[in-house]
């Protein structure tokens, strides 16, 4: 399905003023072609583009949309926010409100430090995991996404006790040098290089659930045993709870994992839609972070009220009447799952939903769903971009990358969640018939 005629000329004229005419490169529609649509609004779990079409919104901004667009609980703190200021620079009460509703969920949080995205969040706590450790290295894993700071954009070297190579233009080498890439799923590539690297290793690093390259749910095993490791080599644990951080579960990966971090990374939900970041974890090391150790890390709108007062009103919902939303969003996210599967199971494929409480993603690819990136079969992108315009026909909006996941909101409903079923029933069909 192409963009509506409104859609296109906003976008030419974007694209003239901004690179590929967005602020993110994957809103640009590039793997899945059509060309973006422009929101005009969004109420609940729908959006209307600025063509006047209405779609059921499972992108969610990416999963800060926890509590569905507009919500009036948030809308009304913003708005009570901003007529008293849009920013202080300067401490107020609201960021104590956002950081009292995180610690008293998340029994490892002792201290936060609040920024303005995910990528300032993972930035800095591996900034922080080197200062307190006095090592350079960094693991992560093939197909995990922190961020865009230079050396989180670091593809795997050739064999495991490499170091990595730049994925992106404009990262030097130098910057790579201490980025250790690993495969998923994988406890002997760990063992070994901590065998080999054990006392040179700052942290690990890892997403909860890692959800950038699909959803790849690992072994709670795995987990476990990168834990015992890093403190068999005095490495920290870093979980990057970005995606997972009060979407799973007001505990988080870790909760659902029984893995404590040292420190974890948050971002999207708790900001409930306006730019807010978070670290935080064990308060001896938290506060090695300047003013009161030598460890710097600042931001202009770090803190912001505004944003501080969307994530608190944010929290307060999803946390209330002891956390009876996760339950509402698990019977929500296992139905959509249900429904799919029952569709790629009567079109006679064996596709399948990786799904976590109310993130899902479709493996469109024979065989179990993958753990790890490097078993995400390439030609399955091809089948999705099919499938993500025939959905986009029927007013379904996935994100436009196979590689990303759905979200499903509280906004949601099973009317809603049933119209979606049945517009994949039919989108599957004609994708397979075409
Ligand atoms: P931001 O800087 O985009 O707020 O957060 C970076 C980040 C860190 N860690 C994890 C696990 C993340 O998923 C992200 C950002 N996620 C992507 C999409 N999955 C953001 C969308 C985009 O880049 O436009």
């Amino acid at each position: 399905m192409s963009a509506g005629p409104k859609s296109r000329e906003l976008y030419r004229r974007a694209c003239e003023l901004m690179p590929a005419g967005v602020s993110s490169p994957v809103r640009a529609f590039g793997s899945v072609g059509g060309g973006p649509l422009f929101y005009a609004s969004g109420g609940g779990c729908h959006f209307t583009d600025v063509d006047g079409r209405r779609f059921i919104d499972y992108v969610g901004s990416w999963g800060p949309l926890i509590l569905g667009h507009a919500h009036p609980e948030v809308v009304e703190a913003v708005t009570m926010a901003a007529r008293k200021g849009l920013s202080y620079g300067a401490p107020c009460e609201h960021e104590i409100e956002l950081a009292e509703l995180m610690i008293g969920a998340v029994p490892h949080l002792e201290m936060v430090r609040f920024v303005s995205s995910g990528t300032e969040a993972v930035m800095s706590a591996i900034r922080l995991a080197r200062g307190v450790t006095g090592r350079d290295d960094i693991v992560k894993f093939t197909g995990c996404y922190h961020g865009h700071a230079d050396h989180m954009l670091v593809a795997a070297g050739s064999g495991l006790a490499t170091f990595g190579t730049p994925s992106s233009a404009g990262v030097p080498a130098s910057f790579a040098e201490h980025t250790i890439v690993l495969p998923l799923d994988d406890e002997t590539a760990l063992e070994r290089i901590f065998s080999e690297r054990g006392s040179s290793i700052a942290a690990v690093i890892i997403e909860g659930i890692p959800a950038n390259s699909g959803l790849l749910v690992q072994r709670d095993e795995l987990l476990h045993r990168l834990r015992g490791l890093c403190d068999e080599h005095g490495a920290l644990l870093i979980l990057d709870e970005v995606i997972t951080g009060f979407r799973i579960g007001p505990g988080g990966a870790a909760a659902r994992y029984g893995v404590v971090p040292d420190l974890a990374t948050y971002g999207k939900v708790i900001g409930g839609g306006m730019p807010v970041g978070a670290y935080g974890g064990r308060r001896d090391l938290m506060q090695q972070l300047a003013p009161l150790g030598p460890v710097y890390q600042a931001g202009t709108l770090s803190g912001n009220p505004v944003a501080m007062a969307a994530g608190a009103a944010t929290l307060r919902h999803l946390l209330a009447d002891g956390g009876a939303a996760y339950a509402r969003l698990e019977e929500l996210g296992s139905r959509l799952q249900e429904g799919i599967e029952r569709v790629f199971d009567e079109a006679g494929t064996s596709w399948s939903v990786a799904r976590a409480g109310s993130i899902l993603w479709m493996s469109l690819q024979e065989g179990e769903t993958p753990r790890r990136f490097e078993d995400i079969r390439p030609e399955a992108a091809g089948i999705y971009a099919r499938l993500h315009g025939a959905l986009l026909e029927r007013g379904v909006y996935l994100a436009p990358s196979a590689y990303e996941v759905a979200f499903v909101s509280l906004a949601h409903d099973e009317d809603v969640i049933d119209d979606t079923i049945k517009a994949f029933g039919e989108a599957v069909r004609e994708i397979s018939t075409g």
